[in-house]
């Protein structure tokens, strides 16, 4: 099918996917790293717009400052030539043996101050380069044994960082705004904030928390054996679907980070169809950065790896196609209606109506055949389930 991507559909890449050389826990890397200017390069000519990153991608942790600097200026010649953008930036507080113990919720104090100020100076860089998104990933704010580390403390930790990171970019007039990504194990046995739930709870106990929203991961959301599409409509309902992270995860295991689609490929239509035909009058619901944040598997050459970026891509779009016809096809829109599910939208009571009306109302109750229910009054989500099944086939 032709389908090719478009700046105008707004993909992005972390530096770090594309560039991941293959370690793993068992093996060293399998592939060259890649210079910034040719992967620059490369997404811009696959149809990407933008390239997101952690500071340690671009220059290594420690560099000096000219360094740094050539990185940068090497970036910003690359963006120029090419048109790509940078949406996003994020701080690597994980990688470096000074964050063993995590960067704002270590127990040692002067990491954690070191932590702050390693951020501090990254969100002057994403400024600089137009990021409006800065994410923060605690991969490594977590423990694995209960008695090391006290979560209450830790929490006001991460809070007093958050808060603190929020008065900059107001003081500075930054138009940046956070979103922490979840993720419930891996590197730590735990990690805090595990999940989208439990991070839309703690932001709501913020300074600023109209500053700070998630960057949902598909993966992440998966090992917890959750529902990505219902948490990332939770996290639409609540507005807080600041970024997002596409990948693709076959269950409960080790973050697989596989291409957006390899996963669980009903969850991706569900998710893509939520996007994209999800808002009041079936328009997107979400206008942020499509971020891809997979890793190319370990045993792809440098051609495979530009292979399943496309495929990320062509995966998103095809997935946005199948949603456009199941949502056109006249059989889905009466077995929808035959499932009630428009009829959710009607509030319970009527209008003004509070307990009174409803005790009052014998039509509720008194007069209510509950027992119709049994083997009657079927909602057919079945049939509805088969018709996105078929849809997502090519079947129809
Ligand atoms: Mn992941």
């Amino acid at each position: 099918m032709a389908i090719e991507p478009t700046p105008a559909d707004k993909f992005s890449f972390g530096l770090w996917t594309v560039g991941y050389n293959g370690t793993d826990p068992f093996g060293g890397p399998t592939r060259a790293p890649l210079d910034v200017t040719h992967v620059v390069e490369k997404l811009a000519e696959l149809g990407a717009y933008g390239l997101t990153f952690h500071d340690d991608d671009l220059f290594a942790f420690g560099s000096d400052d000219a360094t740094r600097e050539a990185q940068i200026v090497k970036l910003r010649d690359a963006l120029a030539a090419t048109g790509l953008v940078v949406p996003m930036v994020t701080t690597n507080l994980f990688s470096a043996p000074v964050f063993k113990d995590g960067g704002f919720t270590s127990n040692d104090r002067a990491v954690r101050r070191f932590a702050l100020r390693k951020v501090l100076r990254n969100i002057d860089l994403a400024a600089e380069l137009g990021a409006t998104t800065f994410v923060m990933w605690g991969g490594r704010e977590g423990a694995e044994y209960d008695s090391a580390k006290d979560i209450r403390q830790a929490l006001e930790r991460y809070r007093e960082a958050v808060n603190l990171l929020g008065d900059y970019v107001v003081d500075k007039g930054y138009d940046i705004r956070f979103a922490i990504e979840p993720k419930p194990n891996e590197p730590r046995g735990d990690i805090l904030l595990p999940t989208a739930g439990h991070a839309l709870a703690f932001i709501e106990t913020l300074e600023r928390p109209e500053l700070v929203g998630i960057n949902p991961e598909v993966g992440h959301e998966q090992m917890a054996g959750l529902n990505f599409a219902a948490g990332i409509a939770q996290a639409l309902y609540q507005g807080k679907l600041f970024h997002i992270d596409l990948n693709g995860q076959r269950g409960i295991k080790y973050d697989q980070d596989l291409v957006f689609g390899h996963g669980d490929l009903y969850n991706a239509f569900a998710l893509v169809d939520l996007l994209e035909n999800g808002g009041p009058q079936g328009g997107p619901t979400y206008d942020g950065p499509r971020h891809f944040d997979y890793k190319p598997s370990r045993t792809e050459s440098e051609d495979g790896v530009w292979a399943s970026a496309a495929a990320n891509m062509r995966n998103y779009l095809l997935l946005k196609e199948r949603a456009a016809a199941f949502r056109a096809d006249p059989e889905v829109q009466e077995a929808l209606e035959a499932a009630r599910v428009n009829e959710l939208a009607q509030p319970t009571l009527g209008e003004g109506e509070g307990y009174e009306g409803i005790l009052a109302d014998r039509s509720a109750f008194e007069d209510f055949d509950a027992d119709a229910y049994f083997d009657g009054n079927g909602f057919g989500f079945v049939r509805l389930q088969q018709l996105a099944t078929e849809h997502l086939l090519g079947a129809r």
